[in-house]
């Protein structure tokens, strides 16, 4: 109780200097409107783990700086009025038990007085028993998945900054590289469960006004929650280098009412449903290729690359006629498919042999299965792009139906 009042009046009174700090830095920097958002400390936090988090870095930030002016001030004023140019001799207390005492009781007190909080903190962080709502979120290589098991609802959130942003063809927004084409939806005031895993390699999902910050490895489930209490859009990022694309995995949530929640799921479901009927629907030509294209950004790009053109001796070009080297066991297994000429140039293979790549993946290779991720609509649109786009014209038209049957 007693340590908690002093974590609020320091905390009160380090945000009155954070505020001076800031505005100081900001003039002394000359900034303008420019760096209006620049902050000086954590995000707000909006779950009581998060505000648990910021007093314990101002109570140990706090500590710190009495500390060091102590220690400081008592080395400085001693140089300086102790000099040896003033007749000063080295002193010879070095014996006194009482001072060797008192140097190691009083650290020891500072580490106590901090490490109660601490390990409160973490054994709360901890306890994820009696959550209202279960999320499984997984990491993929660069992308998240969500999923509400019980709702029967689950999606991937995949970065929506435009390609010409990040190609420095245009001004960088103010999400850049924070903003998602599906975020993750959650009610406020409901304790929210999080069971964290990865499909290929250890990824970490972090939302700092949480306070969450939890890895996410493949076999493995880690656990976390947080409840919300202020609705709003709050935006993470992966934070374990996890590849090529590890900056392109934003999170975003969307705090709304238990209500709005509701609404949500119940048009999440429908959604669904509604792709599933989609298997028996021909699409036209046009709705193939617009559909295809946004498909390929968001799921093949990251290797394959924007225009097609792959990445030499790695990810094979999708341009027919492009020459493409890489490891002879790799050619050779693209030859086999009916993707690579003897000459070494990429061909566009039988559509069966491009669907099932697509669908199933390629097993040993980077090249990832795409049935759990990509409805018959998505690959049926995808694989008609690939084959009419980066210099193709196979004229090929494929419908959902077609994929449905391979999968
Ligand atoms: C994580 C990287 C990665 C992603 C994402 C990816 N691919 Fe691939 N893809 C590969 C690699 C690597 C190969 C070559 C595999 C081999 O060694 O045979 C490949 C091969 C292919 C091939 C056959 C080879 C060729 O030259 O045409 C097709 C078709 C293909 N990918 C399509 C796609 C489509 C469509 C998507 C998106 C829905 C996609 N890929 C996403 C890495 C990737
Ligand atoms: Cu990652």
């Amino acid at each position: 109780m007693s340590l908690s009042f002093r974590n609020e009046k320091s905390s009160g009174l380090l945000t009155v200097a954070r505020a001076r700090f800031a505005a100081a830095m900001a003039l002394l920097l000359g900034a303008g409107p420019a760096s209006a958002g620049i902050r000086w400390n954590f995000q707000t936090p909006v779950t009581p783990i998060a505000r648990q988090i910021y007093h314990l870095q101002d109570l140990m930030f706090g500590v710190c700086v009495v500390i060091f002016v102590i220690v400081f001030g008592v080395m400085f004023y001693s140089i300086f009025a102790h000099r040896k140019s003033k007749g000063h001799k080295p002193a010879t207390f070095h014996q006194s038990t009482t001072i060797e005492v008192i140097w190691t009781v009083i650290p020891f007190l500072i580490l106590v007085a901090v490490a109660v909080p601490a390990t409160a903190t973490l054994l709360k962080m901890e306890n994820t028993s009696d959550s209202a709502l279960t999320v499984r979120v997984t990491g993929y290589q660069w992308k998240w998945h969500y999923d509400y098991p019980a709702q029967g609802i689950g999606f991937f959130s995949d970065l929506s900054t435009p390609v010409a942003q990040i190609e420095n063809q245009e001004p960088k927004n103010r999400h850049y590289l924070l903003q998602v084409d599906h975020p993750l939806v959650l009610p406020v005031g409901e304790k929210i469960r999080f069971q964290i895993t990865a499909k290929d390699v250890i990824h970490s999902w972090w939302v700092p006004s949480f306070g969450v910050k939890t890895d996410a490895i493949p076999g493995f489930v880690n656990q976390s929650w947080a409840e919300i209490d202020v609705p709003g859009t709050y935006r993470g990022q992966c934070t374990e280098l996890c590849g090529m694309g590890h900056a392109f995995m934003p999170v975003v949530v969307k705090a709304v009412s238990q209500a709005d929640f509701k609404k949500w799921v119940a048009a999440q479901k429908a959604l669904m449903v509604a792709s599933a009927a989609g298997d028996n629907t021909t699409w036209t030509e046009a709705d193939l290729l617009s559909h295809g294209k946004a498909v390929f950004a968001a799921n093949c790009s990251a290797c394959h690359q924007i225009n097609g053109q792959g990445i030499a001796g790695t990810f094979p070009p999708l341009s027919a006629g492009k020459p493409f080297s890489a490891a002879p066991a790799m050619l050779q297994k693209l030859r086999h498919r009916g993707f690579l000429t003897a000459g070494g140039h990429v061909v566009m293979g039988p559509v069966k042999n491009h669907l099932r790549i697509v669908l199933h993946g390629i097993a040993g290779t980077p090249m990832p299965s795409f049935s759990g991720q990509l409805s018959n609509a998505d690959i049926a649109a995808v694989v008609t792009y690939e084959r009419n786009a980066f210099g193709n014209h196979t004229g090929d038209v494929i419908q959902p139906a077609q994929v449905a049957v391979l999968r």
